[in-house]
């Protein structure tokens, strides 16, 4: 028997069974995914993103792609009124439930490398930490993700426990808003990332605002503006780990 509606049986469906939307009309399917967010069918969202994932799609490239672009024109229209807010709230919590369903969705590897990480303190998107730990996880990655507003003492904890069977081998921090809350956060930031340099543990940064950090007494530390960038850096760590 045809398979109607594939989505009420978790299943990810053609873009096309999606009848009240004219999406084939949109030649992009980056707009197509755009229009879905925008109108909040988070159905509808659910069966393209799933498509283009088990069409062999890598999650950064969906990252950086569909989710990315979507964000930045439904970012704009809150500059329109409330209604604008709605939207984009209502976008985000799809995309937030869809990135956690496809971290699911890729192999986990037990005796992958560790990595953990989060957004600095201040920092409340969820959208970057939840789609950096599921690169990490489709790469072979054990992540861990301590989410948004994460101070910088907490990183210290989990990064230079005493206990080695705790410590990480790989650390990220996602920095899309730079915070200024009373206390130096850049140069405690700069000073995790000192001792990570000491203590050997590599340390990525990323996200819209790493620009705005002074990372001049540590310039070893690789920065990443795009998720695609970064699975070829942790593809490249992980040879070079061997
Ligand atoms: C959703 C949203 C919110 C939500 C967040 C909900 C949540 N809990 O996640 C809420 C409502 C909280 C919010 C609040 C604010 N927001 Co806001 N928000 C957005 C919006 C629409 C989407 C952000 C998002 O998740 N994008 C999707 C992610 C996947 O994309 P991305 O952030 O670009 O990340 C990519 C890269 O940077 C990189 N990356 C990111 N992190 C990392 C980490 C690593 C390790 C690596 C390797 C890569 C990497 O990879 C990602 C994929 O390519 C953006 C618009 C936009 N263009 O993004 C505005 C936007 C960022 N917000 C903006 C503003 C102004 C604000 C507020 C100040 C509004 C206010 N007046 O209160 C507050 C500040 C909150 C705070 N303290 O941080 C402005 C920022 C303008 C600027 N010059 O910085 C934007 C650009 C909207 C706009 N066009 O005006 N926002």
């Amino acid at each position: 028997m045809p398979v109607v509606r594939p989505e009420v049986l978790g299943l990810p469906g053609a873009v096309a069974a999606t009848p009240e939307i004219d999406l084939e009309t949109l030649d992009n399917p980056n707009e197509a995914f755009l229009e879905l967010m925008r109108r909040g069918h988070d159905l509808g969202a659910r069966n393209h993103l799933l498509q283009r994932f088990l069409d062999g799609e890598p999650i950064a490239a969906l990252g950086d792609g569909p989710i990315r672009e979507s964000f930045d024109r439904i970012g704009e229209l809150w500059h329109d009124g409330p209604e604008g807010i709605l939207i984009e709230h209502r976008a985000t919590e799809i995309c937030v439930s869809l990135v956690i369903e496809l971290t699911k969705m890729v192999r986990q590897d037990d005796g992958g490398p560790r990595a953990i990480g989060g957004a600095i303190s201040g920092d409340d998107y969820k959208l970057p930490p939840l789609l950096t730990t599921a690169v990490l996880q489709e790469h072979g990655f054990r992540a861990v993700n301590l989410g948004p507003n994460t101070p910088v003492e907490v990183f210290e904890l989990a990064c230079f426990t005493d206990d080695p069977a705790q410590r990480p081998d790989f650390v990220w921090m996602s920095i899309n808003d730079l915070h200024q809350d009373g206390t130096d956060l850049n140069a405690r930031i700069v000073d995790f990332a000192a001792r990570c340099v000491d203590e050997d543990l590599t340390l990525v940064i990323g996200g819209r605002a790493t620009g705005g950090l002074d990372l001049d007494r540590v310039p070893s530390i690789p920065g990443h503006g795009a998720m695609t960038e970064f699975a070829t850096f942790v593809e490249g760590w992980k040879t070079r780990r061997g």
